[in-house]
C-alpha cells in the first residue's frame, strides 16, 4: 500500500496520508507529499487541493526515528511546505486526531484548516529537546502572535479544538469524517471565492511582541540544561524582526545544532523508552487481558488514599476500606481536602470534583471489597501484617479479581503464597504522592499470570501512569539502586563531606534534590526503619558501619524537616547547614575506624554516587529484574529525579563510556578499599564494555 495517495473528486485534488500507527512523517511521507502536489499542480481542471489522513489522527510529527540520522535534512521537506503555500488554487488542511510538530507544520502552510471536534494541536518538539523546524517558528507567530506562539512552543503543550479555533488556529470544528468535512469545508471557501492565505507573506510589527519575547527569554535563560527554549525564542525574535526567509534561515541553523545537542539526544532516547517500557513478554501480549470496573483498596493512610485518587481521577469507581473509624475518615478528609483544594486552584469546577466523589464508596467492613476487579492493599509496610491482609484478600476477593500489592520492598511471591492464588497476584509500587508522581513499578511475581501483567499494564495507561515491570528483588529496579546509592552517601559523609557538599555535587548534575536534603523530605525515621527491617530479614551486608550515620540519627530523633532537624536544620522548609551533623558523622566514622579526608572533590562525589548506582542496574539487568536497561531510564527520570536531559543513569553511562564506568569502579575498589564486595563489577557491565556494546544488546524483550 502506498503511504501517500492522490485522487480527486467534485474539482478537488485529495492528497491522503496513510502511515500508520500516528503518520510520522517517514521520508515515504515526505517523497509522497511531494508527489501528490506534483500530480495536483499538473491538473488545471482541479479548483483546490486537500490534505487529510487516514487512520486515528492527523500527522503527528517528524518519525522521531530519522533524527538519528547525523545527515537528516529538513531542507526538501520545507521547500515542498513552501509549494505548497504558493499554490495559487486553495490549499486546506483537515485535522483529526492530533496535529502535532511537523504535522501542525504542513497544516499551517495550508491556506485554510477544519479541524474534526475533538483534535488537539501543538508543537511539542521542545519535549525532544528541539523546536519546529519546518517553520512553525515562523509561521506560528504571524497567525496567533507571539506571546501566544511562544508559549504553545515553550510549553509543548497540546491544546484543544475551542482553544484552537479562539486563537484562530484553525478556522473550522466540524463533525464526520476527516475527508467528509475536509471535502465540505472546501466547497464552502471555493462557493464564497475565499482567497488563498499565506503565512510567509504577514508582516509582523516589532514592538507589540518585545515584551512577550523579553519575559520568555529571561525565562528560557534560566534553563540553561534545555538549549531549545532559547533557540525557540531566537527564532520567534526573527521572525518578528526579519523577513520570512532570514527567520527561516535562523530556524533552520539551530534546528540543526539542537538535533545533535546531548539534551535532544537523551529526551528523544526517553520518548521511545517510555513507549518501549509497555511492551510485554508474547505470553502476555497474546492474552487479552480482564477487565476492570470497579477497583477496591485496602488501607486509607497517605499512600492508599493518593491511589484512590489515581483511579477515581480516572473514571474508575473505587472502594475504599480501612480497619478503623478513624483512619478512614482521616482518609476521606485527605481526599476531600485534595478535591476542594483544587477547585480553589481552579483546575477542576465543584461539578467535576462532586462527579468524581460520587465514584468514591468507604467502608470498615472489608468484605466490601468482595466484588472488586482489582484490590490493592496499601497497609502498613510490614511482612507480618501483609500476610495477614494478603490471606483475608484471598478469602474475601472474588475468585477472578487481582490482589496486588502497594509494597515498596517487600516480597510479591511470598504476599502472593499468602492470598492462596498466586496467579492473581502482582505488585503495584506507587510512588508518594500517588495521585501526582508519574511512575508505578509494576512487579511480577513468580506465578504472575500473563493475563494478569497485561491487564494492569493496561490500567497503569488509563490512570495516566508510566509504568515499568519489575521482577522480585528487595526494593525492585528503583529502590533496590537507591541503596548503593544513600550507601555512599554516608560514607562520604563519614570521610568528611558535608551534606551540602554531596546534595550540590548532584544537584550540578542535575538530580531535583540531593540525597541527603530527599531523606530530611522523606523522613529519616522513615529511611532507617527500613535499613534496620533490611537488617533483621538478614538482607544487609556484614559491614556494622553501613548506613550507620541514618541510624544514629534516627537514634538521636532528627527525623528530617519535620522535627526540624536531620542532615539539615530547619527553618520552615528552609534548609540550613548544621554543624552537628558533621560532629555526629564525625563520631560514627570514628567509631568505625573511618579516617576524615580533606580531598573529596565533586567528580568523586558524583563517580561515587552514580557508578555503583548503574553498576547495580547492571546486576539488575542481568538477573532479568528488568527487561531493558532503558526501563531502568524511566524509572529514574519518572520517579527519582533524575534529570531527563541526561536521558537516565544507563543513558548517560553509555555517553561517558561503559569502559569508563568499569575503569572508575575498580579506580574506587582499590582506594576505597573493598571487604565488603561493594565494588564489585556486574559481569554484564564488563562484558559490554570489553565488547563495546550496547544496553540494547542485552534487551529482554
Ligand atoms: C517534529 O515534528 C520536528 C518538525 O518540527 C520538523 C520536521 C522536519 N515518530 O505514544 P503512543 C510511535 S518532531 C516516530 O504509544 P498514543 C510510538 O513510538 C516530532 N514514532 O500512542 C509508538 O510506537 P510503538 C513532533 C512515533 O496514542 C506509536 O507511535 N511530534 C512518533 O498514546 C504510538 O505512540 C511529537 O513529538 C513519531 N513522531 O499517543 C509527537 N509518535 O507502537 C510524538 C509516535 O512501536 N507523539 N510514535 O510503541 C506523541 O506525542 C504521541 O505518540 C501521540 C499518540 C499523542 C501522537
Amino acid at each position: 500500500m502506498h503511504t501517500v495517495t492522490f485522487d480527486s473528486a467534485n474539482g478537488i485534488g485529495r492528497i491522503c496520508i496513510a502511515n500508520p500507527p500516528v503518520n510520522a512523517l517517514s521520508h515515504h511521507v515526505m517523497h509522497g507529499l511531494a508527489d501528490g502536489l506534483a500530480q495536483f499542480e499538473a491538473d488545471p481542471s482541479l479548483h483546490a487541493l486537500l490534505i487529510y489522513c487516514a487512520g486515528k489522527t492527523f500527522v503527528a510529527g517528524a518519525d522521531i526515528t530519522l533524527f538519528d540520522d547525523p545527515a537528516f535534512d529538513a531542507s526538501a521537506f520545507n521547500a515542498t511546505l513552501a509549494r505548497l503555500e504558493a499554490q495559487p488554487r486553495l490549499v486546506v488542511a483537515a485535522l483529526h486526531g492530533t496535529a502535532l510538530g511537523g504535522g501542525l507544520e504542513l497544516a499551517l502552510a495550508c491556506h485554510y484548516r477544519v479541524a474534526q471536534s475533538g483534535t488537539r494541536v501543538g508543537l511539542p518538539e521542545v519535549k525532544l529537546g528541539l523546536l519546529p523546524g519546518s517553520l512553525g517558528t515562523q509561521r506560528l507567530p504571524r497567525l496567533i502572535g507571539a506571546g501566544p506562539a511562544l508559549e504553545i512552543m515553550l510549553s509543548g503543550k497540546m491544546i484543544d479544538t475551542q482553544e484552537a479555533l479562539s486563537c484562530a488556529l484553525v478556522d473550522a470544528i466540524r463533525d464526520g469524517t476527516p475527508l467528509d468535512i475536509g471535502m465540505a469545508y472546501t466547497s464552502e471557501l471555493l462557493a464564497h471565492n475565499a482567497p488563498p492565505r499565506r503565512l510567509s507573506q504577514v508582516r509582523m510589527p516589532d514592538q507589540v511582541h518585545a515584551s512577550a519575547i523579553e519575559t520568555a527569554l529571561s525565562q528560557a535563560q534560566q534553563q540553561p540544561h534545555y538549549p531549545a527554549k532559547q533557540a525557540i525564542v531566537a527564532c520567534v525574535q526573527a521572525a518578528v524582526s526579519e523577513d520570512f526567509e532570514t527567520g527561516a534561515a535562523v530556524e533552520a541553523n539551530a534546528f540543526k545544532t539542537l538535533l545533535n545537542s546531548p539534551a535532544s539526544r537523551a529526551l528523544r532516547h526517553l520518548f521511545f523508552a517510555q513507549r518501549v517500557a509497555a511492551k510485554l513478554p508474547q505470553n502476555a501480549t497474546s492474552t487479552s487481558g480482564l477487565a476492570v470496573e470497579t477497583v477496591g483498596i485496602l488501607g486509607a493512610g497517605t499512600m492508599g488514599t493518593g491511589i484512590a485518587m489515581c483511579f477515581l481521577n480516572a473514571g474508575i469507581p473505587t472502594v475504599l476500606v480501612d480497619a478503623t473509624a478513624e483512619g478512614l475518615q482521616r482518609g476521606i478528609g485527605l481526599i476531600e481536602s485534595t478535591y476542594a483544594s483544587n477547585v480553589a486552584k481552579g483546575r477542576l469546577s465543584a461539578e467535576q470534583a462532586q462527579a468524581i466523589l460520587q465514584r468514591l464508596t468507604t467502608s470498615l467492613d472489608d468484605t466490601a471489597l468482595a466484588e472488586c476487579d482489582l484490590v490493592i492493599e496499601a497497609v502498613f509496610e510490614n511482612m507480618a501484617l501483609k500476610q495477614q491482609v494478603c490471606q483475608r484478600l484471598g478469602h474475601i476477593c472474588k475468585p477472578s479479581a487481582i490482589i496486588a500489592s502497594n509494597t515498596s520492598t517487600l516480597d510479591v511471591d511470598v504476599l502472593a503464597q499468602a492470598t492462596g492464588r498466586p496467579g492473581q497476584v502482582i505488585g503495584m509500587h506507587f510512588f508518594s504522592p500517588a495521585h501526582i508522581m508519574k511512575l508505578l513499578e509494576v512487579v511480577r511475581g513468580e506465578h504472575t499470570a500473563p493475563a494478569v501483567l497485561k491487564t494492569v499494564m493496561d490500567l497503569a495507561k488509563k490512570i495516566g501512569k508510566t509504568a515499568v515491570v519489575s521482577g522480585v528483588c528487595y526494593g525492585f529496579i528503583g529502590n533496590r539502586m537507591a541503596e548503593v546509592y544513600m550507601r555512599e552517601t554516608e560514607f562520604l559523609l563519614m570521610e568528611g563531606a558535608t551534606p551540602a557538599q554531596i546534595d550540590n555535587a548532584v544537584q550540578a548534575l542535575g538530580m531535583a534534590m540531593g540525597p541527603c536534603r530527599m531523606l530530611d523530605m522523606a523522613g529519616i525515621d522513615v529511611g532507617a526503619k527500613t535499613v534496620i527491617e533490611y537488617g533483621k530479614a538478614g538482607g544487609l551486608p556484614p559491614d556494622p558501619s553501613y548506613r550507620a550515620v541514618v541510624q544514629k540519627m534516627f537514634a538521636l530523633g532528627r527525623f528530617g524537616q519535620k522535627t526540624g532537624s536531620g542532615y539539615y536544620r530547619y527553618d520552615g522548609r528552609t534548609a540550613h547547614p548544621d554543624p552537628e551533623t558533621e560532629r555526629i558523622a564525625a563520631e560514627v566514622a570514628r567509631a568505625h575506624g573511618i579516617a576524615k579526608r580533606n580531598d573529596i572533590s565533586e567528580q568523586e562525589i558524583t563517580e561515587r554516587l552514580l557508578y555503583p548506582l548503574i553498576n547495580e542496574g547492571c546486576k539488575i539487568l542481568e538477573e532479568g529484574i528488568a527487561y531493558r536497561a532503558s526501563d531502568i531510564d524511566v524509572v529514574w527520570t519518572a520517579g527519582y529525579g533524575f534529570p531527563d536531559y541526561q536521558g537516565g543513569p544507563m543513558f548517560l553511562a553509555e555517553q561517558r563510556g561503559l569502559a569508563h564506568i568499569v575503569q572508575q569502579l575498580e579506580h574506587y575498589a582499590r582506594s576505597r578499599g573493598n571487604p565488603y564486595g561493594y565494588w564489585d563489577i556486574s559481569p554484564l557491565l564488563q562484558r559490554l564494555a570489553q565488547q563495546q556494546h550496547s544496553f540494547a544488546s542485552h534487551n529482554l524483550v
